[in-house]
C-alpha cells in the first residue's frame, strides 16, 4: 500500500467527478440481480500439435514445456460463454457489479496430478543447477485461470473452436511454437495492457528471448476432493473464484458481460513427460491434469457461475441515481444525489459516477501526490469499469488534458505520471463510465 503525500502548495490535486451521463443502453425493466450458471458455449484445447482436433476433443490437458522451442505454458485450455441469456448486454462495463464469478471444471482422468491450491513462484521452475532456483515448497503445481488475449487478427468474437492454433514452425526450427498462438493466457501489465504469460518463466533460446516476470493468476483452482499434495481423483470438480477485488480483472469480466462474450484460459505449469534439451526448467515424468470439455459425454462439462447486479438506466424517482444502484447500496430509493451518508465528502451522485461505495467512507476517489513533483505523479484508487483522465489548469477555470501516462503499480492502485517536468498548476482526475 502506498502512503499519501500532502499536496505541495503549487501542486494541488483536485478531486472531481464528471457528470456526463452516458446513456449507452436502455435496459430498464430487466431484473437487476443475476445469479445463474452458464453452460460453456465454446472450448478449445490450445496445443500446437492438436492438428484441428482442439475444439472437439472430450479432454483437454494443461501442462508446461521447458523445451525452449515451445511456449512454457505449452498446453492451455480456452473456455467461452455466451452470457446474454444470463445478463443483459450493451451497457457500460461500469454497470456490471459482480459478486461472484466461479469457473467449475471437472477432472477427466484419475490421479494423474498432485493437488496444489497455492501459487508457486517462477523461481521454483528453474533448473536444479541454477543458483536462483527455489525448491517447490509444496508438492504439485497450481492450476490457474487468466484472461485471454488474441493475435493473428483474431478477437473473442472471431476466434472459434475451429480456428487454427497459430503457425507452427518446422520441427527442425528452434522456435517451433513460441509466442505465436492466436489465443493466449493473459494478465494485465502495469500499463493496463493484456500481455501473454505463456513464457513468463523465461526461456534461453538464441532466437527468442524474454525476461522472466511473475504471473499473477486471476484464480487458482481448489477442490474438496483431495488434500494438498495428494493425487486428484477423477470426477473431482475444481472451482476457480476469479479475483473480483482486482479492478482490472473485474473490469475485464464486466466488459465481457457487456459484449455477451466471456473468455478465460486455464493453464498450469505441470510437468509433461518429455525430453527437454537445453530447457530452462524441469521436465520430468508427466504429472498433469486433464479436464473435461463440453464435448465430454461422461461429465457435466465446464460451466461458470455468475452472480451480481446489472445497473439499468431506470430512475423512477428522477433524482439522477439509477434505481438499481440505490437498491444495491441502500435497499430503497430514499437516497438523494446530494446526500453524503458516509460523510466522506463525496455526494451519492459522485460516488455513483466514480464507482465507489456510498456507505463506506474508506471508499472514495481521493487523489494523492507522490515523488518529488517533477514530473508530477498522481496516485488514486481505481474502480472497475471506469475511465480516468487527468486534466491541468492554471486558473481553475480552463482545464485541458494533461500529457502523461496512467500506470497500475499495484492491485487497485493507479499512478499517473506526467509527461513533462512542468509541475506548476492545478490537476484533477476526471472519472467517467468506461465506454
Ligand atoms: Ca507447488
Ligand atoms: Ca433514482
Ligand atoms: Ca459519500
Ligand atoms: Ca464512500
Amino acid at each position: 500500500m502506498t502512503g499519501w503525500s500532502p499536496c505541495p502548495a503549487l501542486f494541488r490535486a483536485a478531486r472531481t467527478a464528471w457528470l456526463a451521463l452516458g446513456l449507452a443502453a436502455s435496459l430498464s425493466g430487466v431484473a437487476a440481480d443475476f445469479n445463474a450458471t452458464a453452460p460453456t458455449s465454446m472450448d478449445k484445447w490450445m496445443y500446437p500439435f492438436e492438428f484441428g482436433t482442439g475444439g472437439t476433443r472430450p479432454v483437454a490437458p494443461t501442462f508446461a514445456s521447458f523445451d525452449p522451442r515451445f511456449d512454457t505454458r505449452d498446453a492451455e485450455f480456452l473456455l467461452g460463454w455466451d452470457t446474454a441469456t444470463v445478463v443483459p448486454t450493451g451497457a457500460s462495463p461500469a454497470r456490471y457489479v459482480l459478486r461472484r464469478a466461479r469457473l467449475l471444471l471437472p477432472v477427466a482422468a484419475d490421479r494423474t496430478f498432485l493437488y496444489d491450491p497455492t501459487h508457486d513462484p517462477i523461481r521454483t521452475h528453474l533448473p536444479t543447477n541454477n543458483p536462483a532456483r527455489l525448491p517447490d515448497a509444496d508438492a504439485g503445481r497450481p492450476v490457474e485461470v487468466f484472461g485471454v488475449g488474441f493475435r493473428g487478427g483474431f478477437t473473442a468474437e472471431t476466434y472459434l473452436e475451429s480456428s487454427s492454433f497459430g503457425p507452427v514452425g518446422a520441427f527442425t526450427s528452434n522456435t517451433i511454437s513460441i509466442g505465436t498462438r492466436n489465443a493466449f493466457a493473459a494478465q494485465f501489465d502495469t500499463n493496463g495492457v493484456l500481455v501473454d504469460v505463456a513464457n513468463h518463466v523465461g526461456q534461453l533460446n538464441a532466437n527468442w528471448t524474454n525476461a522472466p516476470f511473475e504471473a499473477a493468476a486471476w484464480a487458482i483452482g481448489t477442490t474438496t476432493n483431495a488434500a494438498p499434495g495428494e493425487f486428484v481423483p477423477i470426477d473431482s470438480v475444481f472451482a476457480f473464484d476469479l479475483d473480483l477485488s482486482d479492478p482490472l480483472v473485474h473490469g475485464y469480466l464486466a466488459r465481457s458481460l457487456s459484449e455477451g462474450r466471456l473468455r478465460l484460459m486455464v493453464s498450469s505449469l505441470s510437468p509433461a513427460q518429455q525430453i527437454t534439451p537445453g530447457g530452462t526448467g524441469l521436465g520430468g515424468l508427466g504429472s498433469y491434469p486433464q479436464w473435461s470439455t463440453r464435448e465430454n459425454l461422461l461429465t457435466a462439462g465446464p460451466s461458470i457461475e455468475l452472480e451480481g447486479t446489472h445497473i439499468g438506466t431506470a430512475d423512477t424517482d428522477a433524482d439522477g441515481l439509477p434505481d438499481d444502484w440505490e437498491r444495491l447500496h441502500f435497499g430503497n430509493l430514499d437516497a438523494t444525489a446530494a446526500g453524503d451518508p458516509d460523510a466522506d465528502g463525496a455526494s451519492n451522485s459522485v460516488e455513483f459516477q466514480a464507482g465507489t461505495a456510498p456507505r463506506s467512507a474508506d471508499s472514495v476517489l481521493r487523489v494523492g501526490v507522490s515523488g518529488g513533483g517533477s514530473p508530477p505523479v498522481l496516485e488514486f484508487a481505481v474502480m472497475p469499469g471506469r475511465a480516468y483522465r487527468i486534466e491541468r489548469s492554471l486558473d481553475l477555470a480552463t482545464w485541458t488534458g494533461a500529457a502523461g501516462r496512467l500506470t497500475y503499480p499495484a492491485k487497485g492502485r493507479a499512478a499517473w505520471i506526467g509527461g513533462t517536468p512542468e509541475v506548476t498548476g492545478f490537476y484533477r482526475v476526471v472519472v467517467s463510465e468506461a465506454p
